[in-house]
């Protein structure tokens, strides 16, 4: 349900799969005790914006990688005072961006936020972090918090995929 962009290459999902096998041993494992919603961050970025701006996006693939659905009920950053998922629409000429609110993902399922498509907002920034730095991202879950270090960067990496075998590490 939560793909927003059809026309979409389906390789993080293929990824997932991937790693869902990869990870069969853990799944075993946490199949024991008690069923385990585990929110992951993937090739996450932040577009490097100018030091007068206050807004800018953060882009890359939120997964359910639990064996039960997860409600990401919101996402934030330190810098920010605000962030928000963002969906875009298209209106006449014009693209408007609306809040996405609770989001649900099914066990394997991703949401996929790219330049165009759905993002992660972040507002109210009074010190916008300085390309090549690393910042934190959170997301919150009904249950859960789970953060990660996303790079800021002047460009979309040239490979979604930077960072995969990293990943697959675990
Ligand atoms: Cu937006």
């Amino acid at each position: 349900m939560m793909n927003p962009s059809s026309g979409d290459n389906l390789t993080p999902v293929n990824r997932l799969k991937t790693a869902i096998i990869g990870c069969h041993s853990l799944a075993l494992m946490l199949s024991m005790g008690t069923a385990q919603a585990a929110i992951e961050w993937q090739n996450v970025w932040v577009r490097a914006m100018p030091p007068t701006q206050q807004m800018t996006a953060a882009y890359g693939t939120i997964s359910n990688r639990g064996t039960t659905s997860v409600t990401l009920k919101g996402v934030s950053a330190d810098f920010a005072t605000r962030a928000e998922l963002h969906r875009s629409v298209q209106q006449g000429n014009a693209v408007r961006m609306i809040p996405m609110g609770l989001v649900e993902l099914a066990p394997g399922e991703s949401l996929i936020l790219k330049p165009g498509g759905a993002h992660l907002m972040l507002m109210g920034i009074d010190s916008m972090p300085a390309p090549d730095t690393s910042v934190s991202l959170c997301a919150t879950t009904t249950s859960d918090s789970v953060c990660t270090m996303a790079r800021v960067l002047r460009r979309a990496p040239k490979s979604p995929h930077d960072g995969h075998s990293e990943h697959m590490s675990h």
